[in-house]
């Protein structure tokens, strides 16, 4: 992994980007908050080891290669990090969590291109997958696909009750496929029956639904969010880390090993797959369908 942590950092140099220039956490030890990196804004508390990580990759959080390298680095930081414990995984697009993989980056590209995505969308779910730290998302609006992923990594997911907003695999809505390590993800968070009606269809689970599959953990009125998500996270950081930690890891790695023993090939089978004429015709489609529900 550390080879694609050097890229990475790479690519973000390449881009004009400084990500050294702050302490773990986005912030100088003992100067005042402020932003390492431009979509992904992190703030660490000291006095509780707790990060709240917040995505703005505005208008809808897409996850980019650019947005992707960002928030590695960022997390990486915090991992690397011996006084944070903890990372509240929110977002500050208003209404969107995230909208999951940035469709632009799927769609009239290079073969090069497609397969250095998908790498990073790799990597993005083995560091949070596997985190040390406890993770919490505090899902503050819609989270389709990719964003549901990034949800699922999570340790615990509190979702806002708002009527509008939905989360799940809408892989196939799109006429693509779910990798098999987002399917592993899903049947590992719900089970396997509600996993396999939810990926052949592609659905999208109002706030309630989500709550009754166990998609997620908690509803609270949208303005209690970033409080429940500290009181969550307070309580699992009772436990001693390390035996969460090696329990943690205990539940997660026959997943993780499974992507790690084929990575190479699901990254061939991603590139093969989405290079398809009839694939890439589904998402010209589906992104010219947006627009027009847009109006
Ligand atoms: N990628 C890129 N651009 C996006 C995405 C996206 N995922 N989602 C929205 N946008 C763009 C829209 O096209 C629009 O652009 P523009 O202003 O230029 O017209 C802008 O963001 C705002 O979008 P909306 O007007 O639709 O905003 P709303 O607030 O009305 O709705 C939603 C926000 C709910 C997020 C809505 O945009 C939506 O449903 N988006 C699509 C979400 C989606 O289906 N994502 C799936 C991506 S695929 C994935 O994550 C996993 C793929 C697995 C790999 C498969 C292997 C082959």
């Amino acid at each position: 992994m550390a080879a694609v942590a050097v890229t990475l950092v790479r690519r973000l140099l390449r881009s004009g980007l400084r990500p050294g220039l702050c302490g773990a956490g986005g912030r100088e030890l003992g100067a005042a908050p402020r932003r390492a990196i431009g979509r992904v804004a992190v703030e660490l508390d000291s006095s509780t080891g707790v990060a709240v990580m917040k995505m703005e990759n505005l208008p809808v959080n897409s996850l980019s290669l650019d947005f992707l390298t960002e928030f590695l680095i960022s997390l990486e930081k915090l991992e690397n990090d011996r006084g944070c414990r903890g990372v509240i995984l929110t977002s500050g697009a208003p209404k969107i969590f995230s909208a999951g993989l940035d469709i632009m980056e799927m769609y009239g590209k290079s073969a090069e291109h497609y397969a250095e995505f998908w790498k990073a969308v790799q990597e993005m779910w083995l560091r949070l997958y596997q985190s040390n730290m406890v993770t919490v998302a505090a899902i503050n609006g819609s989270s389709p696909a990719g964003g549901c992923l990034m949800a699922m990594c999570c340790d615990y997911r509190i979702m806002a009750e708002n009527p509008k907003y939905s989360i799940g695999l809408n892989e196939t809505q799109l006429g693509i496929v779910a990798p098999f390590w987002f399917k592993d993800t899903m049947v590992n968070t719900v089970g396997n029956r509600a996993t396999e009606r939810s990926l052949e269809l592609g659905l999208l689970y109002s706030p309630p639904e989500a709550h009754k599959i166990g998609l997620v953990d908690q509803l609270v009125p949208e303005e209690k969010i970033q409080s429940t998500a500290a009181a969550v996270m307070s309580q699992w950081l009772a436990i001693p880390d390390h035996a969460r930690q090696i329990t943690k890891s205990m539940m997660r790695k026959p997943t993780v090993d499974r992507l790690l023993a084929h990575r190479e090939s699901d990254i061939q089978n991603f590139v093969s797959f989405i290079t398809k004429d009839s694939i890439q015709k589904s998402l010209q489609m589906y992104m010219e369908m947006l627009k027009q529900r847009r109006g």
